[in-house]
């Protein structure tokens, strides 16, 4: 196997028996970003359609994803860094009903890197947690993360509880399940400030700092 399929086989066997090898020598050729969104992306993708396939179990699924975010952390002090003023103070969370947490773990890692203050609510979080971390924290943005098909309707409903909260702040969306036609069409009109769409962590990066402009 080349290093690029030995990356992705670590993700999708679920196993990390010679990864942190093989992550240092991926580091010669490409950043670190790049390791994460080339190959090791790949082999998430892998995961998700064998698993759509039923041809793995939630049990293995979970092992991919420790690998994942071991490969992450790892790869995390690597990444590049921004060490200029607070640009602004950004609250992330996976919305209710939801556990998936790696892409919004890593738009957190990168926010962080380039000068953004993250308060992380971590998963399933409910709007009235959202809603009172607002008015603890006073935040410029809020950030909403979601994989699964409900979600995208949950963020529907967020962003009808954050309004009706009075707030309108801006809001980034972001997640498989969704899309910018969703985003614009119905999350968009059920909101009194921004809904902004990102379609990967980097893209988020791009639009916080237009935000905060
Ligand atoms: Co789940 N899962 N899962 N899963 N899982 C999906 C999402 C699924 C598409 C797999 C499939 O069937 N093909 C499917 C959803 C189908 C649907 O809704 N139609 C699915 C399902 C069905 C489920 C369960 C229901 C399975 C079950 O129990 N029967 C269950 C749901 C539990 C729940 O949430 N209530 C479940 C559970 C799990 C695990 C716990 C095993 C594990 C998650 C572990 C964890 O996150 N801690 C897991 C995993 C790993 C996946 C797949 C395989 C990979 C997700 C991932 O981490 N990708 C996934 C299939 C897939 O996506 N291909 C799948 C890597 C990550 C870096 O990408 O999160 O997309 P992602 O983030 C990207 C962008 O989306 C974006 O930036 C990142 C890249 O830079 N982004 C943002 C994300 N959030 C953002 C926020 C932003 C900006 C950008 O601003 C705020």
């Amino acid at each position: 196997l080349t290093l690029e399929e030995r990356l992705g086989s670590y993700v999708i066997e679920g196993t990390k028996e010679g990864l942190l090898p093989d992550l240092e020598l991926a580091l010669k050729q490409y950043t670190a970003l790049e390791v994460i969104n080339g190959p090791l992306m790949a082999g998430m993708s892998e995961v998700g359609r064998l698993f759509n396939n039923n041809e793995l179990i939630v049990a293995e699924v979970l092992q991919s994803a420790e690998v994942m975010k071991a490969s992450v952390a790892y790869l995390e002090q690597f990444m590049e860094k921004d060490e200029t003023a607070v640009k602004g103070k950004i609250i992330l969370a996976t919305v209710k009903g939801d556990v998936h947490d790696i892409g919004k773990n890593l738009v957190e890692i990168i926010l962080s890197n380039n000068g953004y203050k993250i308060i992380n609510l971590g998963i399933k979080v409910p709007p009235e947690q959202i809603i009172e971390a607002f008015r603890r924290e006073q935040p410029d943005a809020i950030g909403l993360s979601g994989l699964l098909v409900k979600s995208a309707q949950q963020m529907v409903i967020t962003a009808q509880d954050l309004k009706l909260a009075g707030i309108n702040a801006p809001i980034l969306v972001g997640g498989a399940a969704l899309t910018r036609k969703f985003t614009k069409t119905r999350i968009g009109p059920e909101y009194d400030g921004l809904v902004l769409y990102a379609k990967d962590a980097m893209n988020g990066l791009d639009i916080a700092n237009q935000i905060s402009d």
